[in-house]
Order: C-alpha cells, then sequence, then structure tokens
C-alpha cells in the first residue's frame, strides 16, 4: 500500500482560514443591507432562503473551543456539534451567529431541537417542525411548516416572496448540486483523482463565499482541472490503495483526525455519505411540479437523515454508491452522544458486512484530541483487513 502526505492543490485554503476570511467579507454585506439567515440543518428549504433575497450561513460548529462554555448550561454527554454551536453564541464568539437576523432550526434529534430552545434566549430562532417519517400525513404536515416558514420570511422582513421567486431559486440551487454532485463524483475515477480530504474541505469552504454563482464557478473549474491531471497523468495506472466510502455523522470537526489520517495512511476516501457530500444532492427539486411547496416538501423529505424512521432508503443509496464507486470497505463516523446514528449503526453495519461482503469500521468520537492514537491504531488494523 502507499503510503504518503496529501497532494493539494496550490493555494489550498484550510477551512479556518477560509472561515476568518469570511468573517470580513460578511461584516461588508451586512453593512451593505444584506439579509442574513443562520441555518443548522440540511433539512431546512434553503430555496425559501434565497428567495427572500437573503443569504444563508451554516451555523453548524466543528471547534472543540466553545465546547466548555456551552457545559455550564448543557450536559457534558452530548454531541460535540450541539455543544460547539450553542457555545459559539453563547459566548458571543461567532461572527455568523452574531450577524444572522433570523436563526432557523429544525426538530431533527433530540439534543439539537432541546439546544434550540436555549438558543432561542440568546437570538430569535424559528423552529420548523419536521416530522420523522415519510408517509402522507407526514409529507402533508410538512408541506404546511414549508408554507408558515415563507410567511415567516415575510412577516420578519416586511417583503412579499413570489412563486416566480421561489421557482428562480429552485432553478440556482438545482444547478448548484448538479456542480457540487460533478465534484464529489470525481470519486468514482480509479485511480482516485483527488484527496477526499481535499473534497469535504472544498465543499465546506465554498458556503463563506456567500455567493451561490461564484461557489458553483471555483468548483467547476477545480472539477475541470482535476479531470484534466487525472487524464493526463493517472488514467489506466494501477492503484493499490483501499478505496473507502465514509458515512454517519457531519465530519467537518473530525476531518484531520480521521479523514486526513486514514488517507495519509493509505487510503482513499472517495464518496461520503453524509450531509455536505452527496446525500443532499442527488435529489433535486422537481422543477416540473405546479405545487412548488409539494416539490419542495418532497425533496427535503427524502433526506437520508438517521433522524427519520424507518430510513431503510440510506442503507439502499449506500448499496448504489458502494457498487459505482467501487468501494473496498465503509467507515462510519459517530459524534458522541447521536443516538440516531448510533442505533441505525447495527442496520448499516450488517448491510455492508453480510449483503455487501465488505469490512467496515465505526469510529465513535467527539472534538478532542485524546483519543487520536486510539483512532490512529484502529484505523491501521481496519486497513489491513482490506484485501486488494
Ligand atoms: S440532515 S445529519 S445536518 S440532522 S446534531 S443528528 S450528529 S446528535 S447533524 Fe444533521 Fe440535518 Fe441530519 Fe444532516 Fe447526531 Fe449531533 Fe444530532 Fe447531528
Amino acid at each position: 500500500m502507499e503510503k504518503n502526505a496529501l497532494r493539494l492543490p496550490a493555494g489550498f485554503e484550510s477551512y479556518q482560514e477560509a472561515r476568518q476570511a469570511g468573517f470580513l467579507r460578511m461584516k461588508q454585506l451586512k453593512e451593505s443591507g444584506a439579509r442574513v439567515i443562520g441555518l443548522f440543518c440540511s433539512y431546512v428549504p434553503i430555496e425559501l432562503v434565497y428567495a427572500a433575497g437573503a443569504i444563508p450561513v451554516g451555523l453548524c460548529a466543528s471547534s472543540e473551543e466553545p465546547i466548555a462554555a456551552a457545559e455550564a448550561n448543557l450536559p457534558r454527554n452530548l454531541c460535540p456539534l450541539i455543544k460547539a454551536s450553542y457555545g459559539f453564541a453563547l459566548t458571543d464568539t461567532c461572527p455568523y451567529f452574531y450577524f444572522s437576523d433570523l436563526v432557523v432550526a429544525e426538530t431533527t434529534c433530540d439534543g439539537k431541537k432541546k439546544m434550540f430552545e436555549l438558543l432561542g434566549e440568546i437570538k430569535e430562532t424559528y423552529v420548523m417542525q419536521l416530522p420523522h417519517s415519510r408517509d402522507a400525513a407526514a409529507l402533508a404536515f410538512w408541506k404546511e411548516q414549508i408554507i408558515a416558514f415563507q410567511k415567516k420570511l415575510e412577516d420578519f422582513y416586511g417583503i412579499t416572496i413570489t412563486e416566480e421567486d421561489i421557482r428562480a431559486a429552485i432553478r440556482r440551487k438545482n444547478r448548484e448540486r448538479d456542480v457540487m454532485l460533478r465534484y464529489l463524483e470525481l470519486g468514482k475515477l480509479n485511480p482516485a483523482p483527488i484527496s477526499g480530504y481535499e473534497m469535504g474541505t472544498q465543499i465546506d469552504v465554498g458556503s463563506f463565499s456567500f455567493d451561490l454563482e461564484e461557489r458553483c464557478k471555483n468548483v467547476e473549474a477545480r472539477t475541470a482541472q482535476v479531470l484534466a491531471d487525472w487524464e493526463a497523468n493517472y488514467k489506466g495506472k494501477q492503484s493499490d490503495r483501499p478505496r473507502l466510502l465514509l458515512t454517519g455523522c457531519p465530519n467537518a470537526g473530525v476531518r484531520e483526525k480521521i479523514i486526513r489520517t486514514v488517507e495519509e495512511m493509505g487510503a482513499d476516501v472517495v464518496a461520503f455519505d453524509t450531509c455536505s457530500g452527496t446525500r443532499e444532492k442527488v435529489e433535486k427539486v422537481d422543477e416540473s411540479n405546479p405545487d412548488v411547496y409539494e416539490a419542495l416538501a418532497r425533496k427535503y423529505l427524502n433526506i437520508n437523515c438517521s433522524v427519520m424512521s424507518p430510513n431503510d432508503s440510506r442503507r439502499g443509496y449506500i448499496g448504489e454508491m458502494i457498487d459505482e464507486y467501487a468501494i473496498d470497505g465503509v467507515l462510519e463516523i459517530i459524534l458522541q452522544s447521536c443516538h440516531t446514528y448510533d442505533v441505525e449503526s447495527y442496520f448499516i453495519k450488517r448491510f455492508v458486512t453480510q449483503e455487501k461482503g465488505l469490512p467496515y469500521l465505526n469510529i465513535e468520537t467527539d472534538y478532542s484530541q485524546s483519543d487520536k492514537g486510539q483512532i490512529n491504531t484502529r484505523l491501521a488494523a481496519f486497513l489491513e483487513t482490506i484485501e486488494k
């Protein structure tokens, strides 16, 4: 197995650098009168935020820094993403939270939805009631929630959002999904043309540009560059590096500790069944549906997050990815105390090992570095089990 440092492009911007650079851009945008909406989850129909002429900004935190402060009010035994997100708000150290006019939250997991009640004491937090199943009653309920969210945005900003505004936003967002998907699907090439570490970072970094078109152009340019490099230098060459699929919780807070490490050990993370990966992008909003709210409700309710019950479609999707990306092993990341992903991992492991006949490793972790040595040992042992 080939072991090496990651190949990263010249001028590669780390997540922290991009986040910092985004602060100044956000400040300038606010000074010029921009509307800003803070978000926490892929279930929120972002098209309505665009239709309101607002800039959506993600508030899910991936840093250990504010967790100690958060633990003054939240239990220690809680997901680090929840603690860190609340901690930034509590300590007033996240400019994106500070500049958000309104925070839009949703009832996904128990920890998040209860944290939002505390968050609401710091800044106005509008909570969408997400149903946890996908039957007809849930669809009708979710459609009503989407209509209520539109009304909230109209009242909050004193504006009117027309159906044409929403349709235009759907077209823009669908185009972005296509662009991101083409980029992420570079992982289907063999040998892998780009590291999973770079792909994941680039997707997150792009969200700090706040300009959808600019983000699409940057990602399209990098996709073309990677493809050309692969055609010229790698096509047709054999690689013995194991090809991994990453699944589970959001991984930005553990990307260095797990993704970078496993790739430096000699594997390639080529596929991401995660919210910043392909999970939210594979299904687009149906532009031909005459009922625009139903189109939004259907698309968003189908996101394969473990907060849904049952969530069998996630296994179906992972199965397709295993085949299409020629996967050799599956790595699942569970953030500490994430009960929905943790319990669902029973089915994922059984599916991967018994139905697909592949090695599977589940790592439960948080944002600290305290388990780094143990994780390194487990990753190395996992790669040993993959026959190439
Ligand atoms: S659609 S993955 S962004 S909820 S916060 S569930 S890790 S205990 S983040 Fe998520 Fe929306 Fe789903 Fe995607 Fe677990 Fe932590 Fe809860 Fe989490």
